[in-house]
């Protein structure tokens, strides 16, 4: 059902202060910088690896662009951090419901956008031994189905 780790999504407060780092020091390469709206974050994908399935692992830097958005109140809480883990899938609606069959609860009755056209969904934090759970099947994945 889940194919990879799609991404480690890490909550920074600088989001240039954290790309120099993964960047300069760890030597990843930023594959993508930009602003999801609906989830109030401006973010970074920095490429890991590549798969067979034609995707990627990535570090995703996420800085909130409004205090009362998920990120942002994360960052009050805890500071800055590992903020989800994504596990990355070729059909999302399966996925999600498989994963509510189990009696977990996905956060949104059908997939979001996310970052560079992927669709996505969470799985509460509380259902998940304390992880918040990032479903995500990429844009290369769904235009491959079309
Ligand atoms: C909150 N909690 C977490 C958590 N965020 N636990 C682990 N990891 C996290 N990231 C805990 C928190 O400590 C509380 O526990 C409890 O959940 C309720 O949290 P809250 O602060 O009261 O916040 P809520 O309930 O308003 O919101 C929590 C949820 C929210 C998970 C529902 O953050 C959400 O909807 N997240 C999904 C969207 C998201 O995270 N978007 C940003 C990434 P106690 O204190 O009660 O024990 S966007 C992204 O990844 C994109 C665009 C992409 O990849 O493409
Ligand atoms: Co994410």
């Amino acid at each position: 059902m889940f194919t990879r780790i799609d991404h480690v999504g890490i909550a920074v407060t600088d989001l240039d202060e954290a790309v120099a780092l993964y960047r300069d020091v760890y030597g990843f390469e930023v594959v993508h910088v930009g602003v999801v709206e609906e989830q109030g974050v401006r973010e970074a994908m920095l490429r890991t690896n590549a798969t067979g399935d034609g995707a990627c692992s990535y570090l995703q830097l996420l800085e909130p662009t409004r205090a009362d958005s998920p990120v942002g109140k994360f960052l009050a809480k805890n500071g800055p951090g590992l903020h989800h883990l994504a596990f990355g899938t070729a059909n999302i609606e399966a996925a999600a419901a498989s994963v509510t069959e189990q009696g977990l609860r996905v956060l949104y009755p059908e997939p979001k956008a996310g970052s560079m056209g992927s669709r996505i969904t969470f799985v509460h934090p509380k259902d998940g031994a304390g992880v918040l759970v990032e479903l995500v099947e990429p844009a290369q994945v769904a235009a491959a189905a079309r």
